[in-house]
């Protein structure tokens, strides 16, 4: 077997072996494809294709992963190099046969790169799927015709509608793979496969299938995921495109996809949901801490609290294999809780979420306790205990002096000074806040609390595990609230004089719900419970969530709250909530007026932006796009919208300004001059 190399520098590669000529792609972290990969494999290609004694080639990645895409980083700037839809015309009219030679995760631009290919063989831990709809988007290189014509237009919408990938198992299934080949000798073996098809003619092409529309698949899928599309754009395209690909000849469904892509590439949805793709990934940047920071190891995690919060966090780590022991003061409050968290994980095996033996895998690696003193051994304790300075403090105290030295001691409070808990320790080094969001199993952000005396390896090593534990991490500073619960105060104060002034917590959320949040803000009072932080004195009524908590109305869990509700939880407007309103307003000597929706969007989300101005100039978030993600993944806020922040710089900053001083408010700074949603 001979084997030459071309040029070295280059980000694409062709190796000689024998009649196969392997051609390789070497473009770090995730061989995205660039300009320089595009033009490289053209390159390649027409090497392969003009060389008589090449009878068939290969196409594989270097590194980690087949290509995961087109190279986002391109999008929106002028194209340059060969376009990715030509270069895969270019691919599939090869009159040489080409293998596509796929691990680690063949996704978007690469999968289309795949189909493009005559034949495609994986290693079984591979991973092929389309996730072009999660940044606004579609398969823009004949993706949405190509697809569908080689799995079938029901399985085609999962995949591109969705946007999850699937197993290289289900791709085989599903006649995407030709061939499943060995987890260590992909190259060999997808050499051998090119061999045994090179002589095969006529080169079967995805182009050349014929499939027939299935108007009943649509419409299924419709019915099944039509409610949590609301409000995206590029899942109807990706539809209305899968659509084509059975009503269409290739060339003009083709034709519909770019038309279609492009009117999504140049829309506000795609360009907020990738500047979230990347506002993810910078967010577990740490600014002023060397990224090559030795981290201090976690393999035993110390949770205080065994209730909804303390066992959503423990579930956490024992989903990632963590071991971790829990404890609570009571025996019964420890079973109970210990009974939610294996009862929560039998309800997602049932609903085929994880293996059938992971609910037993997880629970094996948890011990419970009655004493702090099991904690000595743990790397990291978070505490999950009441809200109030005094007991935290008290805890830490006793903390520091059980758990071993090194270990990291951690706050979960959703308020309070981390400095002031972690100065009851002899190691304020080690302590910092790790704020979970209610369900902590299930919500992805983690806002990471850096105090005054944190050390770096503190902070690398909990934003490095939050990864590990598949959360989004975002570091904050120590202010009331941190930046979530920090930028939620000032939208509950103006919903609040809202209500006095003439509006009703109906048009308020409607506001909110047509924005894009999945509730507004009394909506989520009532979920919540609207006795949460109330001072338990119903002789004190200073406003309207004090009269709703002293005549029993706590939202959701009481039937009662802000809205009725009846025994399926459905909400109704309250007539005794819109009594205690009016009370209120002849308390205050309001007469209730018209309120429109642009001054609740002003006074309730523009006041937002404004406090996020100034949590950046009091550096609580290292950066505009932090704030973005606390927001789409503590709050729900519509990612089609970007976050906050993103959203005000799509709104303009004059009409946010101008918005802001109609009603009053003092602007931040760095608002007013545009700084802060740079
Ligand atoms: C597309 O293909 C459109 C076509 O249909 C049509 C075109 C005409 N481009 O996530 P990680 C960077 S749209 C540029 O931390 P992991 C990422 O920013 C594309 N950069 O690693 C990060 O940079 P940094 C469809 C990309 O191991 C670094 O790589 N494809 C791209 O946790 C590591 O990323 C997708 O949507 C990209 N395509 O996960 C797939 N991908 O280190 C998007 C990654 O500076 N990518 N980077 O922060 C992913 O889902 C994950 O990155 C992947 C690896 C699963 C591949």
């Amino acid at each position: 077997m001979t084997s030459q190399t071309t040029d070295h520098r280059a980000p694409v590669r062709t190796e000689r072996h024998g009649d196969i000529l392997v051609i390789v792609s070497d473009s770090p972290p995730v061989n995205a494809l660039s300009a320089a990969v595009r033009d490289g494999l053209e390159a390649a290609i027409k090497e392969g294709a003009a060389d008589a004694s090449i009878a068939a080639m290969v196409l594989r990645c270097d590194g980690r992963t087949f290509f995961a895409g087109a190279d986002i980083g391109e999008f929106g700037k002028p194209l340059t190099g060969v376009p990715l839809p030509t270069l895969i015309d270019m691919i599939e009219a090869s009159p040489t046969p080409v293998v596509a030679a796929i691990h680690g995760t063949a996704l978007g631009g690469g999968c289309e790169v795949a189909l493009g290919c005559h034949y495609r063989v994986a290693v079984p831990s591979a991973k092929l799927g389309t996730p072009e709809v999660k940044l606004g988007l579609l398969p823009g290189a004949g993706g949405t015709q190509r697809l569908p014509r080689v799995i079938g237009i029901a399985a085609a919408l999962e995949m591109i509608v969705l946007g999850n990938p699937v197993s290289a198992k289900a791709a085989a299934a599903a006649g995407l793979l030709d061939r499943v080949v060995g987890e260590g000798t992909l190259e060999g073996d997808a050499i051998a496969f090119a061999r045994e098809v090179a002589g095969k003619r006529p080169i079967p092409r995805v182009r050349d299938r014929h499939i027939e529309p299935d108007p009943a698949a649509v419409d299924a899928f419709r019915e099944a995921h039509g409610r949590k599309l609301r409000g995206f754009d590029a899942p109807g395209a990706c539809i209305a495109c899968v659509v084509a690909a059975g009503e269409k000849p290739f060339e003009e469904g083709v034709a519909f996809e770019r038309e279609q892509f492009m009117a999504l590439m140049n829309g506000t949805q795609s360009a907020a949901q990738r500047h979230i793709f990347f506002a993810e990934r910078q967010a577990a940047k740490i600014d002023g801490v060397d990224p090559a920071t030795p981290l201090r190891p976690v393999r035993h995690v110390g949770v205080i609290g065994a209730g909804t919060m303390g066992g959503g966090i423990a579930m956490n780590f024992l989903s990632a294999g963590i071991a971790v022991t829990i404890v609570e003061m009571q025996q019964d409050a420890l079973n109970r809780g210990i009974g939610v968290m294996r009862r929560n994980y039998e309800a997602s095996a049932a609903k085929g979420r994880i293996p059938a033996d992971a609910p037993d895998k997880a629970m094996g690696l948890l011990t419970p306790s009655l004493s702090l003193d099991a904690l000595a051994g743990c790397d990291l304790v978070i505490e999950a205990v009441y809200e109030e300075m005094s007991v935290k403090k008290e805890l830490f105290g006793k903390l520091d002096a059980i758990v071993r030295p090194g270990a990291i001691l951690a706050s979960n409070t959703s308020y309070l000074n981390i400095d002031e808990i972690a100065a009851a320790t002899k190691r304020p080094g080690d302590v910092l806040g790790m704020h979970f969001f209610s369900p902590a199993n299930v919500m992805k952000l983690l806002e990471v609390v850096r105090g005054a005396q944190t050390s770096p390896d503190v902070l690398a090593t909990v934003m490095a595990l939050a990864k590990k534990i598949r959360k989004v991490a975002v570091v904050a500073g120590v202010c009331h609230g941190f930046i979530g619960n920090r930028m939620l105060m000032p939208r509950q104060v103006e919903a609040n004089k809202l209500l006095i002034e003439g509006a009703t917590p109906e048009q308020i959320d409607r506001v909110h719900v047509a924005f894009g949040m999945p509730m507004g803000p009394f909506q989520m009072a009532d979920l919540a419970g609207v006795d949460i932080g109330w001072h338990r004195d119903p002789t004190r009524i200073e406003n309207i969530r004090d009269a709703l908590a002293a005549e029993g109305r706590w939202g959701q869990k009481k039937g009662a709250g802000f809205y009725d509700y009846d025994e399926n939880r459905t909400p109704a407007p309250s007539p005794r909530v819109a009594e205690i309103i009016d009370d209120f307003r002849a308390r205050e000597g309001a007469s209730p007026r018209e309120i429109s929706d642009e001054e609740i969007v002003a006074r309730t989300l523009y006041t937002m932006v404004n406090e996020g101005a100034l949590i950046l100039e009091e550096g609580m978030a290292q950066r505009a796009s932090d704030i973005d993600v606390v927001w789409i993944y503590g709050y729900g806020w519509p990612v089609y919208r970007g976050g906050p922040m993103f959203w005000a710089k799509t709104e303009g900053v004059d009409k946010v300004v101008a918005g802001l001083e109609r009603y009053g408010f003092p602007v931040a700074k760095t608002l007013r001059n545009g700084e802060a949603l740079k």
